[in-house]
């Protein structure tokens, strides 16, 4: 397993980034830590300079090894759950051009935020339809570039559907399609889940990435989550994929990435 974290592109905002300078001052104090990837939160890929980016990954020496893309739904409302049909097509056209962005590193793309809510007055299924077809779409899309589609279970105060593991699960066998995996988020979890260590057990084989914050989404070894449990639980399930901090920037950004990577360290024995 290796170490990575998040951050954001310039355009972004999300609260949960331990990092929002500068891209190039985030990647360049990401690397100086010792961490082997980072993850980048973009909410519009034509919004950013993507050659420069990919110049400051290169430079770095790290890897990316996923995209997210929340964003686009806490800033502009995009959805693949939404009555709206223009709102859908707008949020797969997002997608596609974050698979396009991810291609150019051979990162995974993150359905997390972007699955969207089941609206007021609108009956589940009918959301969870336009879902499943959102998905798969993406999913064939990324197909087509060699690259997986990672889905998040979020929290209940979120979103209002699909927040555990078994739930994004069912998804994924109604979606059918191989390049599709879980991301589990232990802070995510935490809250959603009635035994972490057996959620993960349950998705095996199906975690593509896994996001690490502490029960109070700051840095691994700043609240009560056993990490120690989470590691033994994906050792088990053969999990050896990136392990990426998503974490509050608390108390300050410098100290949340050190103490994620230190703490990682002590767990997962790097
Ligand atoms: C995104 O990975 C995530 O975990 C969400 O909580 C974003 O708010
Ligand atoms: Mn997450």
């Amino acid at each position: 397993m290796k170490a990575a974290i998040v951050v954001s592109t310039p355009d972004a905002e999300f609260e949960a980034l331990a990092f929002k300078d500068s891209l190039t001052k985030s990647v360049r104090k990401v690397a100086e830590l010792g961490y082997d990837g980072v993850e980048i939160a973009v909410r519009n890929p034509q919004k950013v300079d993507i050659d420069e980016i990919n110049s400051i990954v290169k430079n770095s020496g790290l890897q990316v090894p996923a995209v997210g893309t929340g964003q686009a739904f806490l800033v502009e409302g995009l959805s693949l759950s939404s009555s709206d049909k223009g709102i859908r097509e707008r949020a797969q056209e997002r997608l596609m051009l974050q698979v396009d962005f991810a291609a150019n590193f051979g990162a995974a793309v993150i359905l997390g935020l972007i699955r969207g809510n089941v609206e007021k007055g609108v009956n589940r299924n009918d959301a969870y339809m336009w879902l499943i077809e959102g998905v798969r779409r993406c999913a064939e899309y990324a197909s087509t570039r060699g690259l997986s589609i990672l889905i998040e279970p979020i929290n209940r105060y979120e979103v209002n559907y699909i927040n555990t593991v078994s739930e994004v699960l069912e998804l994924i066998d109604a979606v059918s399609m191989e390049n599709v995996y879980v991301l589990v988020d232990t802070f995510h979890m935490n809250i959603e889940e009635p035994d972490m260590v057996r959620s993960i057990k349950q998705a095996g084989s199906k975690i593509g990435h896994v996001h690490v914050a502490d029960s109070n989404r700051w840095a691994p070894g700043f609240g009560h989550i056993d990490f120690v449990a989470i590691k033994k639980a994906l050792d088990e399930v053969g999990y050896n994929g990136y392990i990426s901090a998503e974490i509050l920037p608390m108390p300050n950004p410098d100290t949340a990435a050190e103490k994620a990577i230190q703490t990682m360290r002590q767990v997962f024995g790097w």
